[in-house]
């Protein structure tokens, strides 16, 4: 990409998008546009439509969608696949017809069937059952990953997927019924500790295991395969390490330093029971995660303390 290339950002609010544009900006990048959804309902085509073919950007890093937990994708999944059905087909039409050059569009780890080989390989996809708390969510991204597809062989478009691993970082979502594990984990420690409270309720089991990349590191990757991957297959992007969701409870808890009990919460789905991805393709092109989860979690902790977002 050229230093003054048009780069429209879409989902510039959230975890994922203001980092691929902190990361822009640090590569010296400048000619980067956006809208807040109160501007630009991604939703409604035509509205996506006529911003395409008045700003004509020349890249487009689609990290827009409906995100939440395993509770809010299981409560909520007519939103989860309307919106990102939606989302995804009205801005990949809309940068097929203003001619955009390339296009990355951000999936999740959850595409893959529920029991698929650990550490699961790319080819993984469409090849048994869904986890059901997330099949909305999952079917919805694997229809982007497919429209990618077809758009490249119909029309030639080089528009690409990656598929990260569970994220976490600074400008997360922290509510405690629609957040995911780890940015919910930080605030419960963190409140329990402050408030004097004897324990912290942790949802399920504990058994699960699961990976997580620090955004900033996504963020790095984005553009690392912005500039160097042209393919229909889509990417898988994670760290390659996984943990019980127990382990990480302690791990938080000792960071934030509460000194109370943990206690499970049966009632509460577990979700899929392990989503470790195979990342040798990524690791062959030359990228790598630099962020160790313990820092990632400090920092992270550390941001949350300083954002206001503390109640
Ligand atoms: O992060 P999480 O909500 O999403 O849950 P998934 C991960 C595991 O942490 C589950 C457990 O086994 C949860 O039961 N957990 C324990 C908690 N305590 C908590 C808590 O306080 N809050 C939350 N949220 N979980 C999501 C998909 O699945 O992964 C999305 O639903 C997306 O579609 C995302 O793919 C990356 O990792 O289970």
């Amino acid at each position: 990409m050229k230093a003054n290339a048009k780069i429209y950002v879409a989902g510039h609010r959230g975890m994922v998008g203001s980092a691929i544009v902190r990361r822009l900006k640090e590569k010296g990048f400048t000619n980067i546009v956006y809208r807040s959804s109160k501007e630009l309902d991604l939703t409604r085509q035509a509205a996506v439509e006529a911003f395409f073919a008045e700003e004509k950007p020349e890249y487009v890093f689609l990290a827009a969608a409906k995100v939440g937990g395993i509770l809010a994708n299981n409560n909520y999944s007519a939103d989860f696949i309307y919106r990102n059905l939606m989302i995804e087909a009205n801005v990949i039409e809309a940068a097929y017809r203003s001619g955009v050059k390339k296009l990355l569009f951000l999936g999740s780890s959850c595409i893959y069937p529920k029991m698929a080989d650990q550490p699961i390989v790319e080819e993984a996809l469409l090849t048994g059952r869904l986890e059901p708390t997330n099949e909305a969510y999952a079917v919805a991204k694997i229809a982007g990953i497919e429209l990618c597809k077809f758009y490249r062989r119909q029309y030639g478009c080089d528009f690409i997927s990656a598929m990260p691993t569970n994220l976490y970082g600074t400008y997360d979502n922290f509510d405690l019924e629609t957040s995911h594990v780890l940015p919910a984990l930080i605030r419960k420690f963190h409140e329990a500790k402050t408030e004097g409270k004897s324990e912290v309720v942790l949802w399920g089991s504990g058994k699960p295991r699961r990976e997580f990349l620090y955004v900033d590191d996504l963020a790095n990757a984005c553009l690392f395969l912005m500039e160097r991957y042209s393919d229909e297959l889509h990417l898988n992007i994670g760290t390659g390490e996984d943990l019980e969701i127990g382990e990480l409870a302690r791990l938080i808890k000792d960071i934030v330093g509460y000194e109370g009990k943990i206690v499970n919460d049966m009632a509460k789905p577990d979700g899929t029971p392990r989503k470790l991805l195979d990342v040798s393709r990524l690791h062959g092109l030359g990228w790598s995660h630099q962020m160790s989860l313990t820092d990632g979690i400090k920092r992270t902790y550390e941001w949350y303390l300083n954002s206001g977002r503390e109640e």
